[in-house]
């Protein structure tokens, strides 16, 4: 029975950045038999899915892409400073494509659960086609962002027009042409959409739960010398955004907002607020996420933009974030955001001002006693952050033991990659890495080189199974949660704290480490090279 050959050597779950790049390597560096179950019907996690107008990257393209193949770095052409969807969707595609990633994976088909079996020392993997497959490792590359929040609304399912989350929107698109539209949310997705959808529609409402500090993207094409000279000099850009604090070329200000001037702050806001994007958030001054009183100038700057980008001056005071500390929740990147609440056609429903929603009608919803009639409405309403796809999978480690039962007060992981109790199950940008507070393929491709190289250790030592101690897991969760502590980041109601979630325990997510990324990526590899330590080994 021990001796009974796997099916495969490793299943991987999903197909996007993570899946593809995991299954590149296992097969064609390692050698390994490897099979992918994704639930699209093609590659691209994320991108296959968020097909809402106006769905872009919020990292500048040259960086958010696979850096493996550097003959495709040198040959791909963005049109953007950050791409739409359609267009990641292109280049991922082209990735499948040119690497032959396709024959390995099974789309149109959802993991429905892994066991491990003590005795085969084997996955079990099942799918809802009725696989039932054996392997030695499962690599879950299902995303950070993919289990869609729907929020338990009463009356959802009586309303008698179309409504649409934002992350399973249909593939044909939606025309939003002479209708009257109702959009819930305001997190990084409502932000790209709301300016989007109000140029269509007759009429656009947005109920808004928590006003967000959004700063301008700055999107457009990039100057063709900026896009020659970075080529010219890719093996460095690789090597500084792999070594960064956020996998983005974006570095702190190296001192207290509170020691510079007031002119000179002023000048320094404004130099990150025009230059866009990731700026202002991740290369302001160093004490922005741990002093709320430097905090507290970067949310006066913001507050001052937006109460000149809005006309009426109580439609921006509902816009004007409270309560939590600027940066705390996800940044949204804005093209026109705030000026689209000045157009005729576009209102605003605050849950503070005007009263939250108190169920949707068959008409519309109902919000602070008013109804609000729609023939669209669109759940821009986020997601199960980290946890929520993982606990999918229906995961059963060793003796039987749930994933689920086990994450029961909030995930505990070992550096984010593995987790006690399930032996040979690694998990790429899982929780407690730093993953979503980075850019994004950067932290996916550090997780998928160390796990292979951990796979190739394993394989070339004659060793079976590798499992995260208890012992190294506690250390680890309590690092993770007495370095945030040190931070704003609690004191804020986001899906970092896992707050958007009714129920959901509260525990920060990823993992913010001293020294960032470029830090995390050491201690992995330190633990590597001392032979995997805080791992058991069989
Ligand atoms: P987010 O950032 O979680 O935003 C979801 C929005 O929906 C946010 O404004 C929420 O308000 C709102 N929301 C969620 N549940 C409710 C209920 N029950 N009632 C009213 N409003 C609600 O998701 P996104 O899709 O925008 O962005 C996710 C990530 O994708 C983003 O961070 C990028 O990394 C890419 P809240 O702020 O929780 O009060």
């Amino acid at each position: 029975m021990a001796n009974t050959p796997p099916d495969f050597d490793a299943v991987v779950v999903g197909a996007g950045f993570s899946g593809m790049y995991m299954l590149k390597t296992l097969r064609d560096k390692l050698g390994l038999k490897a099979r992918v179950f994704e639930a699209g019907s093609n590659v691209g996690g994320t991108w296959y899915w968020n097909r809402y107008p106006g769905a872009r990257c919020d990292s500048d393209s040259y960086i958010y892409c696979f850096t493996f193949d550097r003959q495709l770095l040198q040959e791909w052409e963005w049109s953007e400073r950050y791409p739409e969807q359609p267009e990641i969707l292109r280049y991922l595609e082209h990735v499948a494509a040119r690497h032959d990633l396709k024959r390995d994976i099974q789309f149109g088909t959802k993991v429905t659960g892994a066991s491990f079996d003590d005795t085969t020392q084997l996955w079990t993997v099942k799918t809802d086609k009725g696989d039932a497959v054996t392997a030695r490792y499962v690599v879950a590359a299902v995303g950070t962002l993919s289990a869609t929040n729907v929020p338990k609304f009463e009356g959802l399912e009586s309303f008698r027009g179309k409504s649409y989350h934002t992350s399973q929107w249909p593939h044909e698109g939606v025309d939003f042409t002479g209708k009257r539209v109702g959009v819930i949310g305001t997190g990084a997705t409502a932000v790209q959409a709301i300016p989007e959808i109000a140029q269509q529609a007759k009429q656009l409402t947005v109920f808004q739960r928590t006003a967000n500090y959004c700063v301008p993207a700055r999107n457009g094409k990039v100057d063709p010398e900026k896009v020659k000279a970075r080529k010219a000099d890719y093996d460095a850009i690789v090597q500084r955004i792999r070594s960064s604090f956020f996998g983005q070329e974006h570095y702190f200000i190296p001192k207290s907002a509170l020691e510079a001037t007031p002119e000179e702050r002023e000048h320094e806001f404004d130099r990150m607020w025009d230059a866009g994007g990731f700026a202002f958030w991740l290369g302001n001054y160093q004490d922005m996420f741990f002093s709320a009183e430097s905090n507290r100038l970067c949310a006066d700057y913001i507050e001052r933009k937006i109460r000149k980008s809005v006309k009426d001056p109580q439609v921006a005071e509902k816009l004007i974030p409270k309560g939590y500390a600027y940066g705390t929740k996800r940044q949204p990147l804005d093209t026109n955001y705030y000026e689209t609440f000045n157009r005729d056609n576009v209102r605003l429903v605050d849950a503070e001002a005007d009263g939250p929603i108190e169920r949707i009608t068959p008409t519309g919803v109902r919000a602070g006693g008013t109804d609000y009639a729609f023939d669209i409405l669109v759940l821009a309403t986020g997601f199960d952050a980290m946890t929520g796809p993982l606990k999918a999978l229906n995961i059963a480690g060793r003796g039987g033991a749930k994933l689920e039962d086990a994450w029961k007060d909030g995930p505990r992981t070992y550096l984010g990659v593995a987790v006690a109790g399930f032996p040979n199950l690694f998990t790429i940008t899982g929780p407690q890495s730093p993953s979503v507070l980075t850019n994004m393929p950067v932290s996916i491709e550090q997780h998928v080189d160390w796990i292979s190289d951990c796979i190739a250790h394993l394989e070339a030592n004659g060793k079976r199974t590798i499992e995260a101690t208890t012992e190294a897991q506690d250390k680890w969760v309590a690092h993770v949660n007495e370095i945030v502590n040190m931070t704003l980041m609690p004191g804020a109601n986001s899906w970092y704290m896992s707050a958007n979630i009714p129920g959901k325990p509260k525990a920060f997510l990823p993992y913010l480490d001293p020294e960032g990324a470029g830090g995390y990526r050491k201690r992995c590899d330190e633990v590597a090279a001392k032979g995997y330590e805080g791992f058991a080994l069989r």
